[in-house]
C-alpha cells in the first residue's frame, strides 16, 4: 500500500493525480516552479515543494531536484502524469536506486517502448500485426533503397528515437529517397540526439486508434478497449472518442487478446496504451506504444467506469487486477473529448495571460478536468492545454449533442482557446458522420477557408 505520492507534474494532470489520491486515502507532495506557486496543483496537495526556477528544463524536468524533494517528503512513490518525465527510463532508474516507486512500468520497458524499431519487433514476436516494413534501424541510403523495393512506394522512414512527427519523411519515388533521407537523419539526431531511423509502408489516410491496458505487477494484463483519435492537427490531438464506430466487437476482442498475451510476456506493469493505425480495410497495425497514463484517458474512464489514475495506484501498490477491475470489462455508451488549449486561433501560437472570466460547463454527462480558473495565470513555459472537455452519452448522437450544448455553455474570457474552434467542428459534415481520418483537419481548414470566401463574395462578415 502507498502512503504517500509525489506528483511529478503540473497543471490538469497533476489535479487529477491528487484526486485519485484523496479517494484513495492517500497523502499528496506537489512539486512546482517558481511560475506556478498560485496554480490549483499546489493548494489542493497535502504538501507542495518548490523545486526551481519557471523553465521546465530547470525545475519539472530537474531529475535531482524533483527526487531531492520526494526525499524531503519521505513520498514512498512518484506519479510522472504524462509528458515531462513520464516516458524517461532513466529517471525511473533514479527512483529505482533511491527507493522510490516509479508508477509506470519497469524502466527496461520503457526503454524499450522508446525504442520504436525495437517495439515493433517485439510486436511482431508476438504476432500483433505490424506494417510491411525494414527489420530494425536503416543504416544507409543504399540500404534504404532496398527495403523500399521490397516493401514498394510509398513508404516512410521514422526516427527510432522519435514521435511527434520530428524525423518522419513520406518517400514516395527513389529520387525522394535521395532527397530526404539524410535530411531525416540529421532532423533525428538534432531532434532526439540519434539519427538512426526504421522504415515502414505509408497509409495514405489512416486512422488512428489506439487501445488502452492496464497491468498489474503478478503478471496479468487487460484491455479496456479503444480510443479514436484522429482528429489532429500538427501531431496535436484535439478531439478524442471511445468506441471507434470503426472497431467491431469481434476486433476489440482479437486485438485485447493478442496484446494481452504480447505485454504479459514483455512483462509490461501498470497504464500504458497501444497506437495502431487503420487501414480503409479496416485492418488494424501496431506502431508505437506510450507508456504513461494519457492525455485522453478519461473518455475510457467513461465507458467502461474504470478510474485508470487510480488503478494506476492500486497497481503500483501491488493489488491484483482481478480486485481492481471488472472481468470482463463492460463498455457503456460513447464519449468525446476536446483538448482546450490557450492558442490563437489562425495562428495555433500560444497564448498566454491572465484569465478574465472562466466558467465551466456541467450537467448531466460532462466531466471538465483542468487546473484553471477566474484570474488565474497561463504562463508561457508549459503546454498549451489549459482544460479537457469530455462528454458521456448513451450513443453517438446524445454524446455530441451534450458536447454542442457544453462548448457553448464553457466561458474562457482574456486568453484566446480552441473553443471556438471545436463549436465548428461539431457542426461539420465529416465529423459528424464519423467518417474522418487523420487527413481530416486539413479538409476541414480547406472548407472552412472556402466558406469564409463565399461570405466575402455576398458581402457579408467572415466572422460568423
Ligand atoms: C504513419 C503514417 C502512415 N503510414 N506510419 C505520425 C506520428 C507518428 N506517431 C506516426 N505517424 C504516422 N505514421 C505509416 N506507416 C501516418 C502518420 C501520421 C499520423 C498518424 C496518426 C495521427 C495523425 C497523423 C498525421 C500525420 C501522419
Amino acid at each position: 500500500m502507498i502512503r504517500k505520492v509525489l506528483i511529478a507534474n503540473r497543471g490538469e494532470i497533476a489535479l487529477r493525480v491528487i484526486c485519485a489520491c484523496k479517494e484513495l486515502g492517500i497523502r499528496t507532495v506537489a512539486i512546482y516552479s517558481e511560475a506556478d506557486r498560485n496554480s490549483l496543483h499546489v493548494r489542493y496537495a497535502d504538501e507542495a515543494i518548490c523545486i526551481g526556477p519557471p523553465r521546465s528544463a530547470e525545475s519539472y524536468l530537474n531529475v535531482p531536484a524533483v527526487i531531492s524533494a520526494a526525499e524531503i517528503a519521505d513520498a514512498d512513490a512518484i506519479h510522472p502524469g504524462y509528458g515531462l518525465l513520464s516516458e524517461n527510463a532513466n529517471f525511473a532508474e533514479v527512483c529505482r536506486a533511491s527507493n522510490i516507486k516509479f508508477i509506470g512500468p519497469p524502466p527496461e520497458v520503457t526503454r524499450l517502448m522508446g525504442e520504436k524499431e525495437k517495439a515493433r519487433m517485439a510486436m511482431k514476436q508476438a504476432k500483433v500485426p505490424i506494417l510491411p516494413g525494414s527489420d530494425g534501424v536503416v543504416a544507409t541510403e543504399g540500404e534504404a533503397l532496398e527495403w523500399a523495393k521490397s516493401i514498394g512506394f510509398p513508404v516512410i522512414v521514422k526516427a527510432k528515437a522519435g514521435g511527434g512527427g520530428r524525423g518522419m519523411r513520406v518517400i514516395r519515388t527513389q529520387a525522394e529517397l535521395s532527397q530526404h533521407f539524410q535530411a531525416a537523419q540529421t532532423e533525428a539526431a538534432n531532434a532526439f540526439g540519434n539519427g538512426d531511423l526504421y522504415m515502414e509502408k505509408f497509409i495514405e489516410q489512416p486512422r488512428h486508434i489506439e487501445f488502452q491496458v492496464l497491468a498489474d505487477e503478478h503478471g496479468h494484463v487487460m484491455s479496456l478497449g479503444e480510443r479514436e483519435c484522429s482528429i489532429q492537427r500538427r501531431h496535436q490531438k484535439l478531439i478524442e472518442e471511445a468506441p471507434s464506430l470503426q472497431v467491431t466487437e469481434k476486433l476489440r476482442t482479437e486485438t485485447g487478446n493478442t496484446i494481452r498475451k504480447c505485454l504479459e510476456h514483455i512483462g509490461y506493469q501498470n497504464a500504458g496504451t497501444i497506437e495502431f493505425l487503420m487501414d480503409e480495410d479496416g485492418k488494424l497495425y501496431f506502431i508505437e506504444m506510450n507508456t504513461r497514463i494519457q492525455v485522453e484517458h478519461p473518455v475510457t474512464e467513461a465507458i467502461t467506469g474504470v478510474d485508470l489514475v487510480k488503478a494506476q495506484l492500486r497497481i503500483a501498490g501491488g493489488e491484483t487486477l482481478n480486485d481492481i477491475i471488472p472481468n470482463p470489462i463492460v463498455i457503456r455508451g460513447h464519449a468525446i473529448e476536446c483538448r482546450v488549449n490557450a492558442e490563437h486561433p489562425e495562428k495555433f501560437t500560444p497564448s498566454a495571460g491572465r484569465i478574465t472570466a472562466f466558467n465551466v460547463p456541467g450537467g448531466n454527462g460532462v466531466r471538465v478536468d483542468t487546473a484553471q480558473y477566474s484570474e488565474g495565470f497561463v504562463p508561457p513555459y508549459y503546454d498549451s492545454m489549459i482544460a479537457k472537455l469530455i462528454v458521456h452519452g448513451k450513443d453517438r448522437q446524445e454524446a455530441m449533442a451534450r458536447m454542442r450544448r457544453a462548448l457553448e455553455m464553457f466561458v474562457v474570457e482574456g486568453i484566446h482557446t480552441t473553443i471556438p474552434l471545436h463549436r465548428k467542428i461539431f457542426d461539420d459534415d465529416e465529423f459528424r458522420q464519423g467518417r474522418f481520418d487523420t487527413k481530416f483537419m486539413e479538409r476541414f481548414f480547406e472548407r472552412e477557408k472556402e466558406r469564409i470566401h463565399k461570405l466575402h463574395e455576398v458581402g457579408k462578415t467572415a466572422l460568423v
